[in-house]
């Protein structure tokens, strides 16, 4: 008898190590920069500035040479990876006003609720983008729900939207932060009063002056998207942002170290308006783009070293992504455009933010899991969509049929495990749900145009000129800087590609 129950016992506990081993629960850290473009880092070949922290991650994990983010801009790209599905699905997952109701609806799977599932314990903390509040918007002195919470964070540290709309305050979990009842928070699209101060009525006053929008409520000196009045003691000012990120991830870290942790650190470097803290302000010759850039890579240095000082580099995965390629001139006379030189921010590619040429969307993206990645350099297609998937399958979480539609699990080449691919496939978009597309299958790239919008500014511009869609096929192994259009000489590729990104998005 007592043999038997220690043989039961036996086989019970070694099914728990076996199940242990199966299910890898490392920590998980997910660093996304903000319209931080292909060449913008040194291990990506920028040499007018040095990043040695980002640097650090890819000289011990995987650089990837073909990672993506799904949009080339803010709102789908992070709709996307939360949901592992293509934002042109949804509804409103353009880029956010400053008043937008939560896009992802509660009930919604997202990597948030997956690792919640699984064990972890989930923040967000940085800039969100993605709507907080009911279908009336958000409630900015009462309680902010739906938001993060809802789907699958146990708790969040927020910028609402991004710093160049209206507010700068600070969001934790449900509520804006030091909000003094006295003072309430109000935001809109209008004018609130006649001789409520803008960019355009007090320019003269600005620290740094728009170049177009970005001229109303001014902040700190700088004049925003939007309009708002009231909560004076929750403003914070721009220049203590990327501190105050790092702060609270740190706090998170040490108190979570003794069980798996995720951290979503979406960084608001390097987004206009660029007002780097004083200390970075002047340290390249980039002027506050440059600037930002290294204040965003000493972000990432407080986070390793974090890790490493509680000895936690060896169970947490950290991945760093963009949410979209650069812009130099977003809307704030910032120098950018003037002192670029030689510096190019897309690095070879064409195009950058609101693009659907590579820049847009192909951008830094490195893994690190010291002692489980074998450091290297890759080139599978990878995308931020696939994180949801993947993460699933590390954590050994199912997915239902109706939810992370487009998300692949690609988690070995992710991992850089041996013989492991990457994404078939990958559509890129620009903004919202618009007719402008783009697909990538293997070396070829077809971009497809049709927004019937009367502007002649650029090629992509003239293209989405047009009444009915207009194609363009590129082979990226000769011609990565989609200079050559060849889809007349390989007509097959073409209505093979066309097809497919018809049956992808189902136009
Ligand atoms: C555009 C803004 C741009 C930036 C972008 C969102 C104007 C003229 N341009 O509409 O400055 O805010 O939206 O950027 O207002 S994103 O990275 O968050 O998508
Ligand atoms: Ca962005």
């Amino acid at each position: 008898m007592l043999r038997l129950t220690l043989t039961l016992l036996l086989t019970v506990l070694l099914s728990l190590v076996n199940s242990k081993a199966l299910a890898e629960k490392p920590n998980i850290i997910v660093i996304m920069a903000d319209d931080l473009g292909y060449g913008d880092v040194s291990c990506y070949g920028a040499t007018a500035l040095k990043t040695p922290h980002i640097d650090r991650l890819a000289a011990e994990g995987l650089r990837f040479t073909s990672g993506y983010c799904s949009a080339s801009t803010c709102t789908p790209t992070r709709y996307s990876f939360l949901t592992g599905t293509y934002a042109f699905r949804g509804e409103r997952t353009g880029i956010a006003p400053p008043n937008a109701p939560a896009i992802i609806k509660p009930g919604t799977e997202t990597v948030g609720s997956i690792l919640k599932r699984a064990g972890y314990t989930t923040t967000v903390i940085g800039k969100w983008h993605l709507g907080l509040g009911s279908e009336a918007g958000p409630d900015w002195n009462g309680q902010l729900k739906p938001g993060p919470l809802e789907i699958g964070f146990d708790t969040c540290f927020l910028l609402p939207t991004t710093n160049d709309r209206v507010p700068q305050v600070y969001v934790k979990d449900h509520r804006v932060l030091n909000l003094d009842p006295a003072d309430p928070l109000w935001v809109g699209s209008k004018k609130p009063s006649p001789n409520h101060p803008t960019g355009l009525t007090h320019r003269e006053t600005l620290k740094m002056d728009w170049s177009h929008g970005h001229n109303s409520t001014i902040h700190n000196g700088i004049s925003r998207i939007g309009f708002y009045t009231g909560g004076h003691a929750a403003r914070f000012r721009d220049e203590d942002l990327a501190d105050k990120w790092v702060e609270k991830s740190v706090e998170f870290i040490e108190q979570n170290k003794d069980r798996p942790f995720f951290l979503f650190f979406a960084s608001h470097d390097i987004h206009v308006p660029r007002m780097p803290h004083e200390r970075f302000q002047g340290k390249t010759r980039l002027g506050f783009r440059g600037d930002s850039i290294v204040q965003l890579d000493w972000c990432v240095g407080e986070l390793i070293k974090t890790l490493d000082r509680l000895k936690l580099a060896e169970n947490t995965l950290v991945v760093f992504c963009s949410d979209n390629g650069p812009v130099l001139d977003d809307g704030y006379q910032d120098g950018a455009i003037e002192k670029i030189g030689s510096h190019r921010a897309a690095g070879p590619y064409t195009g950058g933010k609101y693009s659907v040429y590579e820049g847009g969307t192909r951008t830094p993206f490195i893994t690190r899991w010291k002692g489980r990645i074998e450091p290297g350099v890759s080139d599978q297609m990878v995308c931020t969509i696939d994180l949801a998937a993947s993460l699933a399958a590390l954590t050994d979480q199912k997915l239902s049929q109706e939810s992370c539609l487009d998300s692949f699990n690609i988690l070995g080449a992710l991992l850089g495990d041996v013989g492991s691919k990457g994404r078939p496939d990958l559509v890129q978009q620009n903004n919202g749900n618009n007719g402008t597309y783009a697909l990538r299958v293997g070396k070829w790239k077809l971009q497809r145009y049709d927004k019937k919008i009367a502007r002649n500014v650029v090629v992509e511009q003239q293209l989405e000129n047009s009444s009915v869609p207009q194609f363009q096929l590129f082979n990226l192994d000769d011609d990565p800087a989609e200079k050559t259009d060849v889809a007349a000489e390989h007509p097959a590729v073409t209505t093979r590609l066309k097809h497919r990104l018809a049956e992808i998005i189902r136009q």
